[in-house]
């Protein structure tokens, strides 16, 4: 099958799990959840969601544990987006083709969301919980306690990438450093954690919940790092190269935001050159991991040389 057509079907089946558990029921709080969903539902490529998935059966997870996490990170991740678009922010007026939360809700409902969506994250994956069945064989018993160490495990890696020592330290980074000389490692520090923390979060996610080695762990980990530097050098080239069509947000926010980026730094064909030579490491461990990654390494390719 192409790859664009299997990709299709994959965002159709995270689709599904994200309208699974989004918040059903609303009494005098509804603005907040309606703006929730109006940035949920704007479309959105799910990368996050579909390195988990492809990470977890990479490793041989066959069962639904994994869908509540898969919602959860899309949830931390579009949070992100929002509190990001903020006038105090990047104060973005687009944002996934469409007007971004604070200019159709307003900046307070906008607020609310993005907290609200932080917060639902925690109570989705928390569901993760729910689906280990109680067992009363001795292996069975064994089995559920294994399952349990393991979405404990994930939720602690849900918990902790989102925040100080990831991507909220990486931003607050980005936003205090705007406008100052940067050099490569402090530039590395705001990649590794404004961008990286939430795909290492998926990657890892993926393969803890699978019951994967820690050598399988360790090599995800190489590779997550590697897709992330790549994704945020590429949204750099992006944001000097493409149109506003493909982005559906404004150009050369870099720019105007008075940000040094990758590309100020190396320039377009070095930078290029970089998330060519990311990419082609993160192929290689993946094919050192062993099972069956042919789809997980045409994502990485496509995340890479994406146009959007
Ligand atoms: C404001 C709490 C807070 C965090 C900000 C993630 C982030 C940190 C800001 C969003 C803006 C940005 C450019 C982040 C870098 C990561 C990135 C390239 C995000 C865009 O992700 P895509 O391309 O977006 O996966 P879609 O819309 O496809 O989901």
């Amino acid at each position: 099958m192409m790859f664009e057509t299997q990709m299709k079907e994959k965002v159709a089946r995270i689709e599904q799990i994200i309208k699974k558990y989004m918040p059903k029921e609303y009494s005098l709080q509804k603005t907040v959840i309606d703006a929730m969903d109006y940035t949920m539902s704007a479309g959105g490529k799910r990368i996050r969601p579909m390195l988990m998935l492809e990470t977890y059966s990479l490793f041989g997870g066959e069962e639904l544990l994994v869908e509540p996490f898969a919602a959860a990170i899309e949830m931390i991740h579009t949070y992100s987006l929002i509190h990001d678009d903020l006038p105090a922010l990047d104060n973005d007026e687009y944002r996934r083709g469409r007007k971004t939360a604070h200019i159709v809700y307003g900046e307070d409902m906008a607020i609310l969301a993005g907290d609200a969506l932080l917060n639902y994250a925690y109570e989705t994956a928390g569901k993760a919980f729910d689906l280990i069945e109680s067992q009363d064989t001795v292996d069975a018993v064994k089995e559920e306690l294994k399952l349990r160490k393991q979405v404990e495990r994930a939720y602690q890696i849900l918990t902790s990438k989102p925040g100080i020592y990831g991507m909220i330290g990486g931003q607050v980074a980005d936003v205090e450093l705007t406008g100052q000389p940067l050099d490569d490692a402090k530039l590395r520090y705001i990649y590794e954690n404004k961008t990286g923390a939430l795909i290492e979060a998926s990657m890892l996610i993926g393969a803890v919940l699978a019951g994967a080695t820690e050598t399988g762990i360790e090599k995800i980990k190489k590779v997550a790092y590697n897709v992330g530097m790549a994704f945020q050098i590429q949204d750099d080239i992006l944001d000097e190269t493409a149109t506003f069509e493909q982005l559906g947000k404004a150009l050369h926010s870099d720019e105007k935001n008075g940000k040094v980026t990758y590309v100020t730094l190396h320039g377009i064909e070095a930078s290029k050159a970089q998330v060519a030579s990311l990419s082609e490491e993160a192929i290689s461990l993946l094919d050192s991991i062993g099972g069956n990654a042919t789809y997980l390494k045409l994502l990485v390719e496509y995340m890479i040389d994406r146009k959007n």
